[in-house]
């Protein structure tokens, strides 16, 4: 069912990984800022929304309570951490790279050592027959653009993101061929700070703001996607949305039209811009009867016609349900923000729903729409996992749900929805980017360490492994 070349593979990104926070020359990033907090109810994922004042906090604080900060030390591990991708077999492999590593002061001066790292892991992935995928920019925005800056609202940011990815395209561009430019680009309007790098000071227009930051990202992409091809037209840039999957809660009109309506804001916008070329009509009128006025400068929307993106990329966790009424309706978590619950479908132990068949009817929904190769850049869900006293973990539960959604995407792939890859997310254990612990584990590979960095930090194969290895051997042959 999977084309011949299909690019299996799994994604990883460097503020959840990485460690190493002040090695190297680089500078604090908002992920560094991030405290896990064990008193959080697991069921109700909190979001840090990070303000000025625990930042600075943060800056000064050496305590050990930022996890981020040590990740899993991938900085000094990722030549073994390689390894156990190679052997299952990946195609691809997909990983950021840190702003702040590459450009400590976050605008214009180069840090060779940062670059350094990155040279090594590239060709390290390459050596172990993997294709890089490289995000530029993953939730890891350097807290020196918003003290200097104030984040992506500044209009100077696009000049500084277009010198950072062309310091990365001029470096890589005979190795890497697969870029994506901003990570989840959609998480902006509900999280503006994690991506836009914009702090909520109880500012009367900070939505008028984001709209702002996410007008200056739009023509960066466009910018750089420019850049990008008249070096190397084979160069392939991303856009990425973590796709929000919506159903009407009953099948009365006036909540069909509430799906609609959540679909085209939470997720059509930016791939109508990204990968269509313009703000769609209902983008418009949304700002106008908000009365949010952006500044668009002469040129910005012929760049944006002119250089859109060359597929869709595109994370699926999970769905939600829309409604005229929403006071009839429950609330549960879903990524970054949280959603309205559907009551036909099970969750993991965060909340977090799980909808399989929601993959395939996304699938052909998106393509339907921009007829452009999708790559799927992150799948899967967090669970508990034990470690038995004879070293081995049983992971059933992930087997099924990665098993579920690969069958969904075949399906769709028999639509005929052009596929081109998919690395499920996090195939080492990582830090969690929303709650900041440990034990909400993605991985096929299982580290020994805690939530609070203790641990002895061995490697160890789930049952997992073994399966998604077989997988990749038969090229999806193994799905039922
Ligand atoms: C996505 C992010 C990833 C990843 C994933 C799972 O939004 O791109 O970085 O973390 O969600 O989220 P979490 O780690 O909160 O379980």
């Amino acid at each position: 069912m999977f084309p011949k070349n299909f690019l299996w593979g799994g994604a990883l990104a460097a503020p959840q990984v990485e460690g190493a926070y002040n090695l190297g020359g680089k500078t604090l990033t908002i992920p560094d800022c991030h405290v896990f907090n064990d008193k959080n109810d697991r069921k109700v994922t909190k979001q840090v929304q990070l303000n000025r004042a625990l930042i600075e906090e943060a800056k000064s604080s050496l305590e050990n309570k930022f996890p981020k900060r040590w990740g899993i030390d991938f900085y000094h591990t990722y030549k073994d951490d390689l390894k156990y991708f190679k052997e299952m077999g990946f195609k691809v492999f997909r990983y950021s790279i840190c702003w702040a590593r590459v450009l400590p002061q976050g605008d214009f001066n180069i840090n060779e050592e940062g670059l350094k790292f990155y040279d090594q892991l590239i060709d390290e992935i390459i050596a172990n027959d993997m294709i890089p995928l490289i995000t530029i920019s993953h939730f890891d925005f350097p807290i020196v653009l918003i003290d200097k800056y104030g984040g992506w609202a500044n209009r100077d940011l696009i000049d500084i993101y277009v010198h950072y990815c062309k310091v990365l395209f001029d470096r890589y561009k005979n190795k890497v061929k697969y870029w994506v430019t901003f990570n989840e680009i959609n998480m902006s309007l509900k999280a503006g700070q994690k991506t836009l790098g914009i702090l909520n000071e109880g500012q009367a227009n900070y939505e008028e703001m984001l709209f702002q930051g996410l007008h200056h990202q739009f023509v960066a992409a466009a910018k750089v996607t420019q850049y990008a091809h008249s070096l190397n037209e084979d160069l392939k840039i991303g856009s990425m949305v973590a796709y929000f999957t919506t159903y009407p809660h009953t099948c009365k009109p006036e909540d069909a039209l509430a799906m609609l309506q959540e679909d085209q804001m939470k997720n059509q916008f930016y791939l109508d811009v990204l990968n269509l070329g313009e703000y769609p009509f209902y983008s418009l009128s949304y700002m106008r009867n908000k009365n949010i006025e952006i500044k668009i400068e002469q040129g910005d929307l012929e760049l944006i016609k002119n250089h859109t993106a060359d597929y869709i990329g595109m994370s699926y966790y999970n769905s939600m349900i829309s409604a005229a009424d929403t006071s009839v309706l429950e609330l549960t978590n879903a990524n970054v923000h949280s959603v309205f619950k559907n009551p036909h479908l099970p969750a993991n132990e965060w909340g977090w729903q799980i909808d399989p068949v929601g993959l395939r009817y996304t699938l052909n929904h998106v393509y339907s729409r921009y007829k452009q190769p999708i790559f799927i850049l992150e799948n899967s869900s967090g669970f508990f996992d034990t470690l038995e006293e004879d070293g081995s973990i049983h992971d059933p539960y992930r087997i099924k749900f990665l098993n579920d959604h690969i069958k969904q995407m075949a399906l769709a792939i028999q639509d005929g929805v052009e596929v081109i890859g998919y690395t499920m997310w996090g195939p080492i254990d990582m830090i969690s980017s929303g709650t900041s612990e440990m034990s909400k584990r993605y991985g096929f590979v299982y580290v020994d360490q805690d939530d609070y960095g203790q641990g002895s930090k061995r490697r160890i194969r789930k049952d997992s492994f073994y399966w998604y290895k077989e997988v990749i051997r038969t090229n999806g042959g193994l799905i039922v």
